[in-house]
């Protein structure tokens, strides 16, 4: 039996490439609290949980994520088979309310040593891979108009995407919508424009921007209102062409299941994190299936470590009608992993190996830990 001996986090702060501006914070840095397992045969399992923003997305800071695991996870899991992930998650759960992203990383590292000690890919423990890479979007939030076109048009031309998410909610539904429309114009044909508003609308905000924005050629919008909202996206749901995605309002299948219930969005918007693991992820994703959704494969903007175990469980599902978004890496100044994800053809690829497919690059892991030693210098 491998049994769990050791569960360690760290929290890595990497800078972004540029300000990601978006209705409720601009984010300059990425954090993420990486999880280790270590196991009584000597195998390992990683991990990854990251939110967005601090505390301005959703319940779970960073801070708040490693001390979960720290303190109450970790304790649990101490001595229990590593084989027996189900169980793990039935004995979190009952010691752990909520906290689904802290949740979703030590799973995370449990599955991921179980397909190494196995040597299958963790896809496989969810019955498979039926496809070895899938669109992904690129998210356009620099807060200018002509920057994102300028990004939009590069984007295009590398060949590395041409379906674009727009990050809107901060001016007004006016500005916004004229942002949107510049945009559009701009790329015209050559590519797709989303846009998530991360809640910040109000009903009667949403009913104008949802009309400006199908006026302009937007295909889609995300999350207008707030989450726990589901009688407003219900009614902008069926009051008009463009589709609607439930992002924030799907924390595990529980919420699948009321979103569906409640006609509350056309599309889902899955994320490991967000939704407590790749177990309770892959059940949202069986609910939207069975619901007649259409599905996007969603990111809290990852390492490459957490895009490489969302992409396990993704090339287990047949369609996501609406692609990926799984560019974290991407929008960070270092990729953590020592075999980047590799992203081409319009197109993020599923890395090969076993457990989740990605190994540290411990040198990177070392300078940006939040408690590394940093030199000063005394003058
Ligand atoms: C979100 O709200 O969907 C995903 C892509 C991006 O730029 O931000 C995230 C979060
Ligand atoms: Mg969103």
């Amino acid at each position: 039996m491998s049994k769990i001996e050791l569960i360690e986090t760290i929290i890595l702060d990497i800078p972004t490439i540029r300000g990601h501006v978006l209705s409720m914070a601009t984010m300059r840095i990425q954090t993420a609290v990486l999880v280790q397992i270590k196991f009584s045969d000597g195998s390992v399992g990683i991990g990854e949980g990251t939110t967005i923003g601090g505390l301005s997305y959703g319940p779970e800071s960073p801070e708040g994520i490693r001390s979960a695991i720290d303190t109450y996870i970790a304790p649990v899991l101490h001595g229990r088979c590593g084989n027996d992930v189900n169980g793990a998650i039935q004995c979190i759960d009952k010691s752990v309310k909520g906290n689904r992203i802290a949740k979703s990383a030590v799973e995370c590292a449990l599955w991921d040593a179980l397909g190494k000690r196995l040597a299958v890919p963790v896809a496989q423990l969810f019955g498979g891979s039926v496809t070895s890479e899938m669109p992904v979007a690129w998210t356009l939030a620099s807060g200018n108009s002509d920057t994102d076109i300028a990004e939009a048009q590069k984007m295009i031309a590398m060949r590395r995407h041409n379906i674009f998410k727009l990050k809107i909610g901060k001016r007004s539904v006016r500005e916004d919508v004229a942002h949107v429309g510049r945009i559009k114009k701009a790329i015209g044909d050559e590519g797709s424009i989303r846009v998530d508003i991360n809640q910040a609308w109000s009903l009667a905000d949403a009913r104008w921007g949802l009309k400006g924005l199908q006026d302009v050629g937007c295909e889609l919008v995300e999350q207008p209102v707030q989450a726990r909202d589901r009688m407003a996206m219900a009614e902008l749901t069926s009051s008009y062409e463009i589709a609607v995605m439930a992002d924030e309002a799907l924390n595990g299948p529980e919420d699948a299941l009321a979103v569906a219930t409640d006609k509350a969005a056309d599309v889902l918007a899955v994320k490991v994190a967000q939704s407590g693991g790749l177990k309770r992820a892959s059940e949202v994703l069986a609910i939207g299936q069975a619901a007649g959704f259409g599905l996007y494969g969603g990111t809290m903007l990852e390492t490459g470590l957490g895009t490489a175990a969302a992409l396990q469980l993704f090339s287990t599902i047949e369609t996501f009608r609406w692609g990926t978004e799984l560019f974290g890496p991407l929008l960070l100044t270092a990729d953590i992993l020592a075999e980047p994800i590799v992203y081409q053809d319009f197109c993020v690829k599923l890395p090969v190996g076993p457990g989740i497919a990605a190994g540290l690059d411990p040198d990177k892991v070392a300078f940006y830990r939040r408690d590394r030693e940093r030199t000063s210098i005394v003058i």
